[in-house]
């Protein structure tokens, strides 16, 4: 029997299982499949954790997400096709919902697909090795629990380890003997820390929007954010300003490209991820920055090199949930034989068709456009139902233009469904004066 190792059950691991359940619920036969999982538990980032630097194994700690963390786009965009907010909740909600609200929404759909049982949870991937002559894969598994490790074959792997966790981490002239904290956002975890403080955050990326925004929601003294290339450009509050390229920090001061200097409290590095397998050989390791058409993969799915590898969620991402669907459809069908792939001159074709276009954009508009036009290139040649991308693209507008209006109240705006056309209700409570963040708080009516 056909073998498939899904490594990571987080949203791109857990679409790659519910996209061959779906085909086996339709009466297919499908590959055996096991996916494994480093977490305890599913939902990748989704799921939360206190822990920081090593976990109760001693693995580094995957999670990135923080306590009070909203979802920074708009629900309507990332809504699975096959499972609604309205079928998970029984009743329509808000757009912007805070973590554990996604996680449930996440969970719930591969409950119901009760595919729970081909997750070995608590056992990292240590190494993947292909063989050129058997054509198979071992894969090296570790049970932690039962502190096993072992080796198994496979037919197929598919990485869906997530690339939003191993931080970059570059250096500031000064930061060893600079009196304060030092933190990069992968280990941030609770804003209430920094109430009070003034906080100096280095990048102008979503980390840096949003971890800036949450410590002045929760009460920052000031809060101050360094740009390398530009700044975000929004309209901050008062004691909330964007600054040149950090320079060097002496004691307590930080110095900017400019002259400028300031006193802080704390240093939060949101300077980005790095892709990193360290489970994988040098012949099947996907080497990419964070980019809308990363390198190596063919249709941004399937490793240059060895087709028999596929790689879910490694593009830097405005879609999200249903394209890694989308992606997760489109490799169980290559899998399953129902897509047969071209010549390799045409996936080149392809490949460098979508590169060159990736180098002319120019705004955030255009990278929507044509993640979304990505999408519909995948969506088009797989039975994952269809949707309405020029839709979704539409709203993802919206949200940057309500972005743009107000970065503190963008969170405040309802959208309406792509998959269902139900007008999503306005939140309760506006963003700034909602500090409770749990799930029976956002769904109280
Ligand atoms: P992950 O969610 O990272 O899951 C990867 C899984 O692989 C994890 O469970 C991990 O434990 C497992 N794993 C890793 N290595 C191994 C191994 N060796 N062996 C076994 N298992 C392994 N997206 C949005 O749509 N909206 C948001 O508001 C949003 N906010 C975000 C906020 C933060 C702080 C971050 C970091 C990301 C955010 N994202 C958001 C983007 C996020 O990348 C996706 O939503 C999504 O979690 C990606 O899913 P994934 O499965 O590809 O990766
Ligand atoms: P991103 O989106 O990869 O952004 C990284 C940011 O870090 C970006 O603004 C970079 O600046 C900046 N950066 C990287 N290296 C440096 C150095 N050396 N000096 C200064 N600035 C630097 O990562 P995020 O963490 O913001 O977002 C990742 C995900 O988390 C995302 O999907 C969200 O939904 C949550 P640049 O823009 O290149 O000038």
């Amino acid at each position: 029997m056909t073998r498939v190792a899904v490594i990571g059950a987080g949203p791109s691991g857990l679409a790659q299982l519910r996209a061959f359940q779906s085909a086996a619920k339709k009466g297919a036969d499908i590959p055996e499949v096991v996916c494994f999982e480093k977490q305890a538990d599913w939902g990748g980032l989704w799921n939360y954790t206190w822990r920081t630097g090593l976990d109760e194994y001693g693995e580094p700690v995957h999670g990135s997400m923080y306590r009070y963390l909203w979802s920074n786009g708009p629900k309507e965009c990332l809504e699975f096709a096959d499972y609604s907010f309205e079928e998970h909740f029984g009743k329509p909600i808000a757009s912007y919902p805070p973590r554990a609200v996604l996680w449930d929404y996440i969970k719930g759909r591969v409950e119901k697909a009760d595919v729970r049982k081909w997750v070995r949870f608590s056992t990292p991937v240590r190494m993947v090795r292909f063989d050129e002559e058997t054509k198979k894969f071992t894969v090296t598994a570790h049970d932690r629990p039962q502190d096993r490790m072992y080796d198994e074959e496979f037919d197929y792997v598919v990485v869906a380890s997530g690339h939003f966790s191993t931080p970059n981490v570059p250096y500031f002239e000064g930061v060893k003997t600079f009196n304060g904290r030092v933190l990069h956002a992968h280990d941030f975890r609770d804003a209430l820390e920094f109430k009070g403080k003034d906080v100096l955050l280095v990048g102008r990326s979503y980390s840096a929007e949003d971890i800036g925004s949450q410590c002045w929601k929760y009460g920052a003294k000031s809060v101050t954010t360094s740009y390398r290339s530009k700044p975000m450009g929004f309209k901050w509050p008062e004691n909330f300003e964007e600054r040149p390229l950090l320079t060097r920090l002496e004691n307590k001061t930080a110095y900017f490209l400019d002259g400028s200097s300031k006193e802080v409290d704390a240093l939060i590095l949101c300077t980005g991820y790095q892709h990193h397998f360290p489970f994988l050989p040098d012949d099947l390791r996907l080497k990419t920055a964070n980019r809308l058409w990363a390198d190596h993969l063919y249709k941004g799915v399937i490793f240059d090199k060895n087709p028999q590898l596929f790689y879910i969620g490694m593009q830097d991402q405005f879609y999200t949930f249903n394209m890694f669907d989308v992606q997760a459809w489109w490799a169980r069908d290559v899998i399953m034989g129902r897509i047969k792939l071209p010549p390799e001159a045409e996936l080149q074709a392809n490949f460098d068709k979508w590169r060159a276009r990736e180098e002319t954009l120019e705004d955030a508009e255009q990278m929507i456009w044509y993640q979304g036009d990505y999408v519909k290139e995948l969506l088009a040649e797989t039975d994952y139902p269809s949707f309405d991308i020029e839709g979704t693209n539409r709203t993802f507008m919206e949200w940057e233009h309500h972005k743009a209006e107000n970065i503190m109240g963008f969170r405040d705006h309802a959208y309406r469904s792509l998959m269902t056309g139900t007008m999503s209700p306005t939140h309760h409570t506006p963003w700034v004066d909602a500090l409770d963040d749990s799930m029976e708080e956002y769904l109280r009516n």
